[in-house]
């Protein structure tokens, strides 16, 4: 496969700038555990875990994109070593069970009905990813689309499931978060469904276009941004709101983060 200069530098760029952007963020999260109440800071914590992941990932990626093609004349030509697809999987397995994590944690369910729903997601979010690893690494299209198909089940459940405990949710959410929830459902729906598209996409030109490729990987890069880094984002500020409407003064909470009384 060869690639223009202009083509690998797009994907090149993007992948570049996703480091940057998790790595900021990690810090973000980390340092901003002590501006909501305890009870929210291990939503946090995950939150900084997930992009701390993908920020290590994305340099295996980058690395790996820059070894698998070469400058030679004016194009890119495919060298010996294939760009390994496997880091994104790896990082998927590990990161999306924890988006579920923190979502859990910052909507504060009764202990039960969190857990149980928390045992679904994981389930569902592990089938999906394991079932889609064969065809991702397929070149034919026929097993591209069966195990696109295998994931796509898995995945509605997943999607449907959060759709339905979210709106339930929104109920029992005070007015200050019910907006921020509302978003996050909306973020969370629309930017997940740009992998399957993605996947269907170089599915349909063919594992060996360039055009295919370089929408895969800018695909699933956006992707990966909105739905950790972004996502996250939204994640701190429903903590933050919430820890308010809870009357938590990060300002004359103690180290220890218990409740201080507001000194004059
Ligand atoms: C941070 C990473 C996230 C949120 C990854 C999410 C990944 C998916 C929703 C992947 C879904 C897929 C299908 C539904 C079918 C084709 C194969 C996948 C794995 C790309």
């Amino acid at each position: 496969m060869e690639l223009s200069v202009s083509q690998f530098g797009v994907v090149s760029n993007i992948l570049s700038f996703t480091i940057a952007t998790m790595g900021a963020s990690a810090l973000f999260f980390f340092l901003s555990r002590t501006s909501v109440a305890p009870k929210y800071r291990s939503a946090l914590m995950v939150s900084g875990l997930v992009v701390s992941i993908a920020c290590y990932h994305y340099f295996r990626i980058y690395e790996s994109w820059h070894e698998a093609y070469s400058l030679s004349g004016d194009v890119f030509k495919a060298t010996a070593l294939p760009f390994n697809d496997s880091y994104r999987y790896a990082d998927w397995i590990l990161t999306v069970p924890l988006l579920m994590v923190e979502l859990i944690t910052v909507l504060a369910l009764p202990k039960n009905e969190g857990n149980s729903l928390l045992a679904k997601l994981v389930i569902a979010a592990t089938l999906m990813i394991g079932l889609g690893y064969p065809g991702e690494i397929a070149a034919d299209s026929t097993t591209r689309w069966t195990f696109w198909a295998l994931s796509m089940v898995p995945f509605v459940y997943l999607l449907s499931i959060l759709f339905i405990q979210l709106t339930k949710s929104l109920r029992t959410q005070t007015e200050a978060v019910r907006g921020l929830v509302s978003l996050a459902r909306a973020v969370l729906l629309v930017t997940w469904a740009f992998y399957p598209i993605a996947y269907a996409i170089i599915t349909i030109t063919g594992t060996k276009s360039a055009t295919g490729q370089v929408a895969l990987q800018v695909g699933y890069t956006i992707a990966d941004i909105t739905s950790k880094a972004g996502y996250g984002l939204l994640i701190y500020f429903i903590a933050r709101a919430k820890s308010e409407v809870e009357a938590y003064n990060p300002d004359t909470a103690t180290s220890a983060g218990r409740y201080a009384p507001a000194t004059a």
